[in-house]
């Protein structure tokens, strides 16, 4: 006699499954309320990671899971864990980003798709929707890679790009090593980073660029990320008396950092009109007023979605700081300390996010990310997208960072959507009726 499949016993049809609707209210009172948390006089957000303000706003929302009957879960980069059982207990769906911020970040950037996450969560919970598959709401360690380079340093972890031992060994530009900070702040947990199978993931994210807004769409439906990578340059001359020693004789390691940065402006310029190059951290040593600057270090950040201009723009900027530093008589050393190459998304993830933003009546466009984000990790290891909403002038990374509710809201209902999808036809493929 054939066994019955399993009986799918969730309260809800298709129709009821799309009738659930997150509370817009309640989201945004969590996304001010966490935002209070580092909060800056200009209305950001500086919440460095594995600071002791990353510790207040991780227990706040270990509190806030654990009220919803969730198990929370850390690993040992740090990585948080909100499970929400479901009718199998197979591998969870799970959705998520980051509470980590940028010095002058905004209220929304990481914080949108965790809270977003949370929300959706808390709407199944009041539903008594069961889900065919876990939950999980994620809190990635480290993600703005501002304190510790690189970026998306745990889910880097987590789908196996990086050892975990170099990535606890890695320093803030104080010389306090991952490691020791994760400890400092209590969340070094026992499970092993990447031993946490996932069904799949979903992130909501601020697109963090002009696209969504220019065209008038709600909602980005993100099929890839582009490719990043991060070197670290140090330009070494003579530190000598500004006021005694004659311009033929100097060295200045600021001159030639100076003329690096324009370089490596041009270099994106050149390969426009997707590329682009940044040098956003400067140290000039000894940085005194009367003293010719011996040495200077910088990050360059350079990003393209195709890997094979990246390697052009990676010859051209080697090219850049031999012509540069030759002429003043200046040594240099650099290294690549990350390369994030393209990413394409999980189709049938894609297409779950395309489905819920078209049935819940949100004008929508596909786009490729321009910023990194875990999800571009997680999909080497899980079937894994993401879910963009518009930003007020294309404006991140900016205490000025602005997302209206109602679109805080859109995204956050596409999310919810996607992942039920998802679970529904999770739940279709392996016969339970
Ligand atoms: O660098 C990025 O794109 C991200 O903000 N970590
Ligand atoms: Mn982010
Ligand atoms: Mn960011």
């Amino acid at each position: 006699m054939r066994a019955r499949a399993p009986c799918y016993r969730s309260a809800a049809t298709e129709t009821g499954m799309r009738n659930l609707t997150i509370d817009a209210e309640r989201l945004w009172d969590t996304l001010m309320e966490t935002a209070a948390i580092g909060g800056t006089p200009k209305g950001g957000i500086c919440r460095l990671t594995l600071t002791e303000l990353d510790r207040q706003v991780r227990d706040w929302f270990k509190a806030r899971a654990e009220a919803l009957g969730c198990t929370v879960t850390v690993d040992d980069m740090g990585a948080m864990f909100a499970r929400r059982p479901g009718q199998r207990d197979i591998p969870p769906i799970a959705m998520g980003s980051h509470l980590d911020t940028q010095p002058t970040g905004g209220k929304f950037d990481g914080c949108l798709g965790v809270l977003g996450a949370l929300e959706a969560l808390r709407t199944l919970v009041e539903a008594g929707y069961e889900t065919y598959a876990p939950i999980e709401v994620v809190n990635w360690t480290n993600e703005e890679g501002s304190r510790f380079a690189p970026a998306m340093i745990s889910s880097g972890v987590f789908a196996g790009a990086f050892a975990r031992d170099w990535a606890a060994a890695q320093k803030d530009r104080a010389g306090v090593s991952f490691g020791e900070a994760l400890e400092a702040i209590g969340y070094r947990g026992a499970q092993r980073c990447g031993d946490h199978p996932l069904t799949a993931f979903f992130e909501l994210h601020i697109e963090q660029g002009p696209i969504l807004e220019a065209e008038g769409k709600e909602i980005g439906v993100v099929t890839g990320v582009q490719g990043m990578r991060w070197y670290e340059v140090t330009i070494t001359g003579q530190e000598a008396h500004t006021g005694a020693t004659p311009m033929r004789l100097r060295r200045n390691a600021l001159v030639g950092a100076a003329r690096l940065i324009e370089r490596i402006d041009a270099i994106a310029h050149a390969h426009a009109p997707h590329a682009v190059g940044t040098v956003g951290l400067v140290e000039v040593k000894p940085n005194s007023r009367n003293v010719v600057p011996g040495e200077v270090f910088l990050a360059v950040d350079l990003r393209h979605p195709e890997a094979a201009v990246l390697d052009a723009m990676e010859a051209a900027l080697t090219r850049a700081i031999g012509e540069v530093c030759a002429p003043l008589g200046l040594e240099s050393s650099s290294a690549k300390i990350w390369d994030n190459p393209p990413v394409v998304f999980d189709p049938d993830c894609v297409a779950a996010v395309r489905r819920a933003a078209e049935q819940s009546g949100f004008s929508h466009r596909d786009m490729v990310s321009g910023a990194g984000h875990d999800a571009a990790y997680l999909a080497r290891v899980v079937p894994a997208t993401m879910i963009f909403a518009p930003c007020r002038g294309g404006i991140s990374h900016n205490e000025a960072e602005f997302t209206s509710k109602e679109q805080c809201a859109a995204g956050a209902q596409v999310l919810l959507q996607a992942v039920l999808d998802y679970d529904r036809r999770l739940a279709e493929r392996q016969g339970a009726s």
